[in-house]
Formats: structure tokens, C-alpha cells, sequence
């Protein structure tokens, strides 16, 4: 049985890159198909979104945790059981480059992601001068990094839209679903358990 008490299976699929990437807008943009003013994520903000895959009905739970400095220690405790990792990166910040690659490798060392496929989303393709996806991941030197996992580099504008269904249709494609939907059932209350867990020590 899935979270609603439903028996379509459910994916867990964590959204992150650092701060200010766009990943809150674009977690709206594909809830509500809207343009929603956010602020910083102190925390995190964690929507269903049904999808199709295999001909079955399916949830994605839709993990949008802070990419701020001090939320970046807490995002391994959402690792567990993360059917794909969406890494977001804003195009137009030529100078933050470096650290959104030094981030995203960290997280593909952790042995919870090992094998999970990686979808990463070129953001802020609206901005003038941004780099394109193919120009990213080459810089993150994304073909050695993921060589052992799936992985695609996808362009995007959040605030406009442009590309974000295309990226919804990779993750959901790439996701590896639990074989058994009752595995997944309690994947929230699991993951705050876990949080709660970590922050007492
Ligand atoms: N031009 C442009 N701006 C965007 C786009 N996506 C997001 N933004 C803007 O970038 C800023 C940060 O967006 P958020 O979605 O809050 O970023 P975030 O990744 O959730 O940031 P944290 O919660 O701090 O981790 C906001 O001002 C958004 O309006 C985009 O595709 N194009
Ligand atoms: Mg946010």
C-alpha cells in the first residue's frame, strides 16, 4: 500500500544542488504549473506527483531539500532509499561552478545512492550567457563520475517551463522503482525519523 493508501507503487526522488539553483520553483512548476515566489528552503518541502511508468500508475514523492551551506550536512539523511537524484544547477553562475560539482560528487560517494541514477537539470536557460547542459556536464566531467549509474544532463528554465516536462520524463523513466511497493510505504515518516534521529546527536 502507498502513502494515500493507494497500491500504486511509489518512488522517493530527491531534488538537490545548491542554493538559489531553482530547485523549490521548479518542485511548483511541476505541482501546480506555476510560477510561485519561493524563499530560501530552511529544511525541506516534499510534494506527490502521479506519473505514469510501465503502464502503471505511479507517485513520486519529490524531495526539495535547502542547498544552503548549512542544509547541505543534512542531505545525506534523505539518501535512504532515493529511487533517483535530480542535482540542480543554475547555468547562469559561472562562478559557483566549482561548488555545485564539488556537491554533487559528494553526494554520488554516498553507498545509499550507489547505482541511482543521476538526472541533472541545466537550469535558468532563460538567462543570457547561461551554459548549455552538454557544456555542464562536461565541466562536472559527468561521464567518468557516472559511469557506473544512469545519468542525463537536461536543459531547463523553471520560471518558464521550457524543458521541465522533458526532465520530469527522464526522472520518471530513469527512477528505479522498489520492486515492492510496500517497501516504500513509509519512506516519510522513515525519512523524519531519521532526521529527528540525526539531529539529537
Ligand atoms: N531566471 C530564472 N530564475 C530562476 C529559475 N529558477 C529559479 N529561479 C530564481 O532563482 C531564485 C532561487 O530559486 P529557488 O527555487 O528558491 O532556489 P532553491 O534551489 O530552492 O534554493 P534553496 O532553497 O536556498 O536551496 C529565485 O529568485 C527564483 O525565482 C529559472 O529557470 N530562471
Ligand atoms: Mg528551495
Amino acid at each position: 500500500m502507498g502513502l494515500r493508501g493507494s497500491k500504486h507503487p511509489e518512488a522517493k526522488v530527491l531534488l538537490l544542488g545548491l542554493d538559489n539553483a531553482g530547485k523549490s520553483t521548479l518542485l511548483y512548476k511541476l505541482k501546480y504549473d506555476a510560477r510561485v515566489s519561493t524563499v530560501a528552503t530552511i529544511g525541506f518541502n516534499v510534494e506527490m506527483l502521479d506519473a505514469r511508468k510501465n503502464r502503471k500508475n505511479i507517485y513520486l514523492t519529490m524531495w526539495d531539500v535547502g542547498g544552503q551551506g548549512m542544509m547541505r550536512e543534512h542531505w545525506k539523511s534523505f539518501h535512504a532509499d532515493a529511487a533517483a537524484v535530480v542535482f540542480v544547477v543554475d547555468s547562469s553562475d559561472r562562478e559557483r561552478l566549482r561548488e555545485a560539482r564539488r556537491e554533487l560528487e559528494r553526494t554520488l560517494r554516498s553507498e545509499q545512492l550507489t547505482g541511482r541514477p543521476l538526472i541533472l537539470l541545466a537550469n535558468k536557460q532563460d538567462v543570457n550567457g547561461a551554459l548549455t547542459a552538454t557544456e555542464i556536464a562536461d565541466r562536472f566531467n559527468l561521464r567518468k563520475i557516472c559511469h557506473d549509474r544512469d545519468w542525463f544532463a537536461q536543459p531547463c528554465s523553471a520560471s518558464t517551463g521550457f524543458g521541465v516536462e522533458e526532465a520530469f520524463r527522464r526522472v520518471v523513466q530513469t527512477a528505479k522503482l522498489p520492486s515492492d511497493s510496500g517497501a516504500m510505504k513509509d519512506n516519510i515518516k522513515e525519512t523524519v525519523h531519521n532526521l529527528k534521529a540525526a539531529s539529537r546527536h
